[in-house]
């Protein structure tokens, strides 16, 4: 017996983000979030950037514009603020003349659909992360989880969360692949040990059952999911697949916090 109550992305509403965290259902899709024209702006504005690598992860071929915490857990909490300002500078130019704060909009969305308190995510004594970077596809995002719990073990914030989600933001798509599947098998202590060694992906075998969601995403859509079901993302053939995106952490009083 599976965990999904559902076989397909839900709205947003305050049921369906209980039952996500609860992992009772694949994710939730808003379509159209952001409309095709400022789509076409952004994404054009994007295929101009130069990505950074992720060069803490070996194989993973995906490309980001802004700040990873995750590239940075490791070194002293100083060294990750002091790069977030320059991060929002090359965010900000993205958006020029737009009008719009999508990360904003992702934070209004979830406070008014689904009545959740939620902000960016703060550590004290430095106040707000970075969130909303630029990811961009290449290859084949192999299957893993996100969890800061599981992956930081040094003393952050983002450490303390009961859940891990993410959004995404698709600004741009491959003609062919780019699917996001999601597989109804959670993450857990027991099955971290899975994972390949050294790296950040599971082999196949740490499926628990066939149920799976597979979607292509479409410009302008909104996904969130939870990011501690397995997922993975097909090649692209192009390499134009680019989304903005954040993880959104539970916190122990239930109130909801973006970082990237
Ligand atoms: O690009 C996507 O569709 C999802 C990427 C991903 O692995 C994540 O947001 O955790
Ligand atoms: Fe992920």
């Amino acid at each position: 017996m599976g965990n999904w109550i559902r076989q397909e992305l839900c709205e947003l509403n305050e049921e369906n983000l209980n039952l996500l965290m609860d992992f009772k259902i694949p994710g939730i899709l808003v379509k159209g979030f952001i409309s095709p024209e400022v789509c076409s702006v952004v994404s054009e504005r994007l295929r101009q950037q130069d990505y950074a690598n992720y060069s803490h992860l070996k194989e993973i071929p995906v490309h980001h514009i802004g700040l990873c915490h995750n590239q940075w857990a490791n070194d002293e909490k100083s060294v990750y603020f002091a790069k977030k300002a320059q991060a929002q500078e090359v965010i900000d130019g993205i958006y020029k003349d737009l009008g719009i704060n999508p990360v904003q909009m992702v934070i209004e969305a979830i406070a008014t659909k689904a009545k959740r308190h939620v902000g960016i995510f703060e550590e004290p004594g430095f106040g707000p992360y970075f969130a909303g970077a630029f990811r961009q596809f290449r290859g084949h995002g192999r299957l893993h989880i996100d969890h800061a719990p599981s992956h930081i073990h040094k003393p952050w914030a983002v450490t303390e969360i009961a859940r891990q989600m993410t959004w995404n933001i698709y600004y741009s798509m491959s003609n062919t692949g780019g699917e996001l599947i999601i597989h109804d098998t959670i993450h857990t202590p027991q099955n971290e040990v899975m994972k390949k060694p050294g790296d950040y992906y599971f082999p196949y075998e740490v499926l628990e059952r066939e149920d799976r969601i597979t979607v292509k995403p479409q410009v302008g859509d909104l996904i969130i999911f939870n990011t501690q079901n397995f997922h993975e993302i097909m090649g692209s053939d192009d390499g134009f697949r680019i989304s903005q995106t954040s993880f959104i952490g539970q916190k122990k009083d239930g109130s909801l916090g973006l970082w990237s």
